[in-house]
């Protein structure tokens, strides 16, 4: 936004202070303001229906909000709170474009970007598995699709090869090994999709988007208090949510580090993931959900890097950049944590026989 949008967002919820740029999101654009509240421009390329999308994030956070509560849990700092805006309304929407939300910032709060220590893990895989767990009785009907398809990863490769046809920037030259390797993973990569179309995998409320920087940790006791980011809950696999937060929360480096012999898959960080996951769980994992969950690590991680080589060869169109070959160096990444998965698989799935070996009906 510039200075004169965002002013006119400002008074939109009677804010006189100054706003900062906040946080390393790579679809809305995010503002502090105070710092008592968070303004964010909604991405309305990305999700064309943003009434939707709103309706939405009050029906799940509303409902969060009762079930924290029942649970002697302070709503106020396990999920997002909407502020409305000065008018009243849930959000403001100048145009079907241009439209901006704003929620409580959660205070004494920090997220973060690459995992450290694998106890953050440990923690961020309790607060996801908490967040699946609360919304299993949600009415998962009332719920719009966001973004159609948004897991579907044979969808994606096709995707791809859409880009790869029409190359439309000139880029397909640049990256023929990248491109390679994408199309040689094609005969796994249905894994998921086919087990929910078989009814092995059940359709779930899920979040789909487990970055680790979704997730805020508690300043004071470094506990992963609060799931933000509800733009894509969805129904959807839980095997979306446990790969898609290793992609990022098991690796070594950067999601765009560009000196990839830095990147590896972290078995310390998967072990502290699964079992985090495997206690606040417990049973209710169907059997196929727990064979899947060490390849769902390794698909989510491939389903990312084809997207970023996709937008990469549409010409940067949807994920934010903030360099030259951003989404190329993103894509590569994600590939070599494949490559690595592909050569850890064993011992990944031993771990996950370790914490689930009783636990599934
Ligand atoms: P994006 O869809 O672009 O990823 P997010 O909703 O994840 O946007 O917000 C971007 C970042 O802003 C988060 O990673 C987090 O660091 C910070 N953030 C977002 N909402 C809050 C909040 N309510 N309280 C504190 N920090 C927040
Ligand atoms: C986007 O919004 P953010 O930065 O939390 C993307 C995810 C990708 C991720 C890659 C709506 O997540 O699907 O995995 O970037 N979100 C959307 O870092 O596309
Ligand atoms: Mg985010």
């Amino acid at each position: 936004m510039n200075t004169k949008e965002l002013y006119s967002v400002l008074e939109h919820f009677d804010f006189e202070s100054d706003a900062k740029v906040y946080g390393n999101g790579h679809i809305n654009e995010t503002y502090i303001v105070d710092p008592k509240y968070i303004v964010q421009k909604i991405n309305t390329k990305v999700f064309k229906e943003p009434d939707k999308l709103m309706d939405n994030i009050i029906a799940v956070t509303s409902f969060l909000q009762k079930k924290i509560v029942q649970e002697g849990g302070n709503p106020a700092r396990e999920t997002l709170t909407i502020i409305p805006t000065s008018e009243g309304h849930k959000f403001y929407k100048k145009d079907n474009e241009n439209c901006y939300r704003c929620y409580e910032a959660i205070s004494n709060t920090f997220s973060i970007e690459t995992v450290e220590n694998p106890h953050d893990l440990y923690e961020a895989a309790k607060a996801f598995a908490l967040f699946q767990k609360r919304l299993a009785d949600f009415p998962a009907e009332e719920l719009s699709e966001t973004i159609k398809d948004f897991h579907n990863t044979p969808k994606r490769f096709n995707d791809l090869l859409q880009a790869i046809e029409k190359d439309e920037m000139g880029r397909a030259k640049n990256v023929k090994e990248e491109i390679e390797f994408a199309l040689s993973q094609k005969d796994w990569i249905n894994a998921v999709t086919d087990g929910l179309s078989d009814g092995s995998i059940p359709l779930r409320v899920t979040h789909n988007d487990t970055k680790i920087n979704n997730v805020l940790f508690d300043n004071a006791t470094r506990r992963a208090i609060c799931v933000i980011d509800l733009d894509t809950v969805m129904p959807g696999s839980l095997l979306y949510d446990f790969g898609d937060a290793l992609r990022i929360g098991a690796a070594s480096g950067e999601e765009d580090e560009v000196d990839i012999s830095k990147i590896f898959f972290r078995l310390d960080c998967f072990e502290a993931f699964v079992k985090g996951f495997a206690e606040e769980m417990g049973d209710n994992l169907t059997q196929r959900e727990v064979e899947l969950l060490a390849l769902s690590a390794k698909l989510l991680t491939y389903e990312c890097g084809i997207r970023f080589l996709t937008d990469y060869l549409n010409g940067d169109t949807y994920f934010k950049i903030h360099r030259e070959n951003h989404n190329l160096d993103r894509c590569r990444t994600q590939f070599k944590l494949v490559r690595d998965m592909d050569e850890k698989m064993d011992e990944m799935n031993k771990i996950v026989k370790k914490y689930f070996e009783n636990e599934q009906n």
